[in-house]
Parts: C-alpha cells; sequence; structure tokens
C-alpha cells in the first residue's frame, strides 16, 4: 500500500523541481574579479519567473534600473542604499542595472531572461563610459 503512494509523490515532486523559478544572487561589492564597484557576477542568464537577489555586501550601493535598458513592460525597480532587494524576473529580454552612487565608475550588471539577443540599439542612448565598456563586455556572454 505504501510503495503505491511513494511513486506518485515522487513523480510529482520532480516535475515541480523543473518548473520551480531559479534565485539568482548577485553581489555589491568595492572590489571583485572584473575591478572595482562591481555587481558580482556581472552577468546572468535567467528564465522568466526567476529572482535576483541583490545582496549589498559592501555598503555604500543600490541596484535599480537603468532606464531604457529594459525589455518593454518590465517593472522598473530601485533599490535604496544598502537595501538588500528581490527581484523577479516577469518579462523575457535584456536588463541594465546599476548601482545610482558608482554609474559613472562603472558599477553596473546585465541580465538576459530567456533564449533572447541584444535589441538593436541596446546601448545607443547617454551611459557612463565605464557603464558602457563593462556592459557591453558582460553582454559578450549573450
Ligand atoms: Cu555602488
Amino acid at each position: 500500500m505504501l510503495r503505491k503512494l511513494i511513486a506518485p509523490v515522487v513523480l510529482m515532486t520532480a516535475l515541480a523541481g523543473v518548473a520551480q523559478a531559479e534565485e539568482h544572487v548577485v553581489l555589491m561589492l568595492n572590489r571583485g574579479e572584473a575591478g572595482t564597484m562591481v555587481f558580482e557576477p556581472g552577468f546572468v542568464h535567467a528564465q522568466v519567473g526567476d529572482t535576483i537577489r541583490f545582496v549589498p555586501t559592501d555598503r555604500g550601493h543600490n541596484a535599480e534600473l537603468i532606464e531604457g535598458l529594459a525589455p518593454e513592460g518590465a517593472a522598473p525597480f530601485a533599490g535604496r542604499i544598502n537595501e538588500e532587494i528581490v527581484v523577479t524576473l516577469d518579462t523575457e529580454g535584456v536588463y541594465g542595472v546599476m548601482c545610482r552612487p558608482h554609474f559613472a565608475m562603472g558599477m553596473v550588471m546585465s541580465i538576459a531572461v530567456g533564449d533572447v539577443e541584444i535589441p538593436e540599439g541596446f546601448l545607443e542612448g547617454r551611459l557612463p563610459r565605464n557603464a558602457r565598456t563593462r556592459l557591453e563586455e558582460q553582454l559578450s556572454n549573450l
């Protein structure tokens, strides 16, 4: 009797695992592998429904969507300085994220959600030079 019950439970657990969203952890650091004032990792490839947890490991940073660097319909977000935030990725596309105090120093990261390509003209708008350089490097992973 017990054996008959176990098989369906194991199957359901396996199916739930496939559909389960993943949480990606991104650290905000004064110094990391890519240099000073960085998000680490600088690039995350996620699926729709996944979340990103931005962790202020070092003080003085925030995580916020860069205006214009997001797919249409994506909800903007902006954490406060030193705030840990969790962002749910509901919309497929490419996102650029910055730390506002260190945007000019190139403290940015990028996210690709789903099986996507970089939209045409994605980095054509006004961006600090250091931010553009890092975004280009990060998005070369796509
Ligand atoms: Cu910062």
